[in-house]
C-alpha cells in the first residue's frame, strides 16, 4: 500500500492531496466526530483535539443554537489555527436537483464552509452531478463528496448489490468524488481511482450502543482497508478526557498505518 504523502502527489482531487499531505505532515489519520448540540461545546471540543486530528466531522443539524457567524466562522478560525480539514456528515439523500438546493442553501449553506460532505447512492448517480454544480456555484474552494458505501449500524441494507451500485455510481466523477464511508475497502485501483476509505464505528472500549451502533478497534479497521477513522464518543463520552483520548486514537491510527504501509 502507497504511503499518504506518495498519494497525495499523484491524487485528482485537491481537496485529497490537501487532506493526505496534512495527515502526513501532522501523523495523523483521526477524525473527531463532534456531536454536541451546543455551539461552545463544539468549539471547545474542536479546540481541545484540534491538534490531534486532520479532520473535524462536523452534524450542524444538531447544534441548537447554530448560526454562520457564532459556529462556522469561529470553526473555521480553529481549523487555521490548527491545521484540520472539515466534514459536514450531511448524508444527503435526495434526487439531483434537491440536494443541490440542500447543499447550496437553507440554513447551513454546507458547500460554503465545509470542505467535504457525503451522500447515499440509493437515487442513483443525479445526486453526485446536483452536489457538484452546488459546490461550483457557491465557492471557488476545493470541495469534495463521499459516497456511503457501508454503514457501521446492526441491520444496516447498506450491503452486497447496494453498496456495488453505490461504488459505480462514484466511479461518475473521479475528481469531485474522493471515496466513501465504509468498513471495507471498496478497490478501484485497477480502474485508476483512489479512493479514501473513512471508516465511523470505531471505538477502542465499548463493543456498540443502545441504539444499535457497532465499534470495531483501529487495528481491525486498519486491517480491512481503512485510511481514516472517525471517532466521536470514544474521545468525549462520559467520564472521559477528549485530550488524552485524541493522542490515544491518533497513536493507535498512526500505528496501524505504519504497519499497513510496511514501515514499521
Ligand atoms: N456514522 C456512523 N456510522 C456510519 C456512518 N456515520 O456512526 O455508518 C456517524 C454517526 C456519528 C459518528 O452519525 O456522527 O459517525 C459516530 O459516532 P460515535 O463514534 O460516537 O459512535
Amino acid at each position: 500500500m502507497s504511503t499518504y504523502s506518495t498519494r497525495a502527489s499523484s491524487h485528482p482531487s485537491a481537496v485529497a492531496r490537501k487532506l493526505l499531505n496534512l495527515m502526513e505532515s501532522k501523523k495523523t489519520n483521526l477524525c473527531a466526530s463532534v456531536d454536541l448540540t451546543k455551539t461552545a461545546d463544539v468549539l471547545s471540543l474542536v479546540d481541545k483535539v484540534g491538534p490531534n486530528i486532520c479532520l473535524v466531522k462536523t452534524h450542524m443539524d444538531i447544534v441548537d443554537d447554530f448560526t454562520y457567524e457564532g459556529t462556522v466562522l469561529p470553526l473555521l478560525e480553529l481549523a487555521k489555527k490548527h491545521k484540520f480539514m472539515i466534514f459536514e456528515d450531511r448524508k444527503f439523500a435526495d434526487i439531483g436537483n434537491t440536494v443541490k438546493l440542500q447543499y447550496k442553501g437553507g440554513v447551513y449553506k454546507v458547500a460554503k464552509w465545509a470542505d467535504i460532505t457525503n451522500a447515499h447512492g440509493v437515487t442513483g448517480e443525479g445526486i453526485v452531478a446536483g452536489l457538484k454544480e452546488a459546490a461550483q456555484e457557491s465557492t471557488d474552494e476545493p470541495r469534495g463528496l463521499l459516497m456511503l458505501a457501508e454503514l457501521s449500524s446492526k441491520g444496516s441494507l447498506a450491503h452486497g448489490e447496494y453498496t456495488q451500485g453505490t461504488v459505480n455510481i462514484a466511479k461518475t466523477d473521479k475528481e469531485f468524488v474522493i471515496g466513501f464511508i465504509a468498513q471495507h475497502s471498496m478497490g478501484g485501483e485497477t480502474d485508476g481511482f483512489d479512493w479514501l476509505i473513512m471508516t465511523p464505528g470505531v471505538g477502542l472500549d465499548e463493543k456498540g450502543d443502545s441504539l444499535g451502533q457497532q465499534y470495531r478497534t483501529v487495528s481491525d479497521v486498519f486491517s480491512t482497508g481503512t485510511d481514516i477513522i472517525i471517532v466521536g464518543r470514544g474521545l468525549f463520552g462520559k467520564g472521559r478526557d477528549p485530550v488524552e483520548q485524541s493522542k490515544r486514537y491518533k497513536e493507535a491510527g498512526w500505528n496501524a498505518y505504519l504497519k499497513k504501509v510496511g514501515k514499521v
